[in-house]
């Protein structure tokens, strides 16, 4: 009799215990490039989806379960990982994919399928507008390009520059046309457009005429490797004006690759490692402890990506009993209600338009082999 009355005492707490943590853990597919010439951003991508969930399900108000597929550096990779991570996995959301060029071919899939994407590091204009299930945390070019070359504008007194973009990815044009747009409003003089395409390796005869054009600066849209490449056979030909990169250039290993030849480099970067918040500070501290060496702003994206999908799945109440397709609409509903939430990046919010909304982004420049934020009044 004694012990039937502890048990009924007993029983609603086990009851409500297992209520607060989900029964069974929600999927969240992970599309990372961790191959190829664009793992430089796919590490770091991977490690701050990683550190994320596992702090966020040690913390327990939640319980994701990711899976990682490797979509590879191209269009068909992507798109087969998203089949996957849809069909097979019946993910609840996915996060990725690397480029925005992988993007625009994959992020229809899940928009048919009615599956949310989180953007964490595709900056390309019209990302969200691809559909109606396509979010992003990544500041796009459209607002970080403005601030660079502003800045660059006031350090180095600019008025004529050469413009070298690679014509084969959809990021690297976007953000061709955008640099061309405020070079224009700034009045800086474009004394020649010089084009390469991605894959390419030997960049002597761009640089040879972006060389004799004279220019104060070489304005640069390319991704990771190709703009390495053009770095340095640039020093190699006797060019010392500095270099202005989009998104691309945001990783310390063009540093490291370049050496000498990335000093003066100004770049656009959504994050710093000097953030103050509190939740910056875990973050890197984390970050660090975890991989043995500092994140860099992919990671942070990756990160603040994985923060706001677990958030959302939390307000949607999702219990990890849903079939896939309620799991999905409720967290589609739920990103939208992501308002002014503490992450690396600062305190940013899910606008209307699906977009990213951060106050605060940043200009930095390669001095000393390491990026200096610029804060030129
Ligand atoms: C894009 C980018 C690249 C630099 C991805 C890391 O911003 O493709 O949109």
């Amino acid at each position: 009799m004694k012990r039937l009355w502890l048990l009924a005492l007993l029983l609603p707490l086990a009851v409500s215990a297992a209520w607060a943590a989900p029964a069974r853990p929600v999927k969240v597919g992970l599309a990372v490039g961790v191959t190829g010439d664009i793992a430089v951003y796919g590490d770091p991508i991977r490690n701050g989806f990683q550190l994320a969930f596992k702090q966020i399900n040690a913390m327990g108000r939640v319980r994701i379960d990711p899976i990682l597929e490797d979509t590879g550096a191209g269009r068909d990779g992507a798109i087969n990982v998203f089949q996957k991570l849809i069909q097979r996995d019946q993910v609840a959301a996915i996060l990725g994919p690397v480029l925005s060029a992988q993007a625009f071919a994959a992020d229809p899939l899940a928009v048919q399928a009615g599956v949310p994407v989180v953007g964490v590091s595709n900056t390309a204009k019209g990302i969200p507008q691809i559909g109606a299930t396509v979010f992003r945390v990544s500041a796009p070019e459209s607002v970080q390009i403005p601030k660079s070359i502003a800045v660059a504008k006031k350090l180095l007194n600019l008025s004529k520059v050469v413009v070298l973009y690679d014509n084969a990815d959809d990021f690297t044009i976007s953000g061709y046309r955008t640099f061309v747009e405020e070079l224009q409003k700034n009045g800086i003089a474009i004394a020649d457009t010089i084009t390469f395409s991605r894959g390419d390796s030997d960049f002597s005869a761009q640089l040879t005429k972006a060389k004799a054009a004279n220019p104060q600066a070489i304005v640069v849209s390319a991704l990771a490797r190709e703009g390495t490449l053009l770095l340095i056979q640039g020093r190699n030909l006797g060019i010392t004006v500095p270099y202005i990169g989009g998104n691309g250039f945001n990783d310390t290993n063009i540093i490291t690759r370049a050496g000498p030849a990335a000093e003066g480099l100004i770049v656009g970067t959504a994050w710093v490692p000097s953030a103050p918040s509190a939740v910056n500070l875990k973050f890197y501290g984390a970050y660090r402890d975890e991989y043995k060496r500092e994140p860099n702003q992919f990671a942070a994206q990756a990160y603040t990506g994985a923060q706001v999908v677990a958030e959302a799945i939390r307000r949607a109440g999702l219990t990890g009993a849903e079939d896939a397709r309620t799991q999905r609409s409720k967290i589609e509903q739920a990103l939208y209600t992501i308002k002014n939430i503490e992450t690396p990046l600062g305190r940013i919010s899910i606008g209307a338009d699906r977009d990213v909304i951060q106050p605060r982004t940043y200009v930095a420049v390669v001095r000393g082999g390491r990026f200096v934020e610029l804060d030129v009044k």
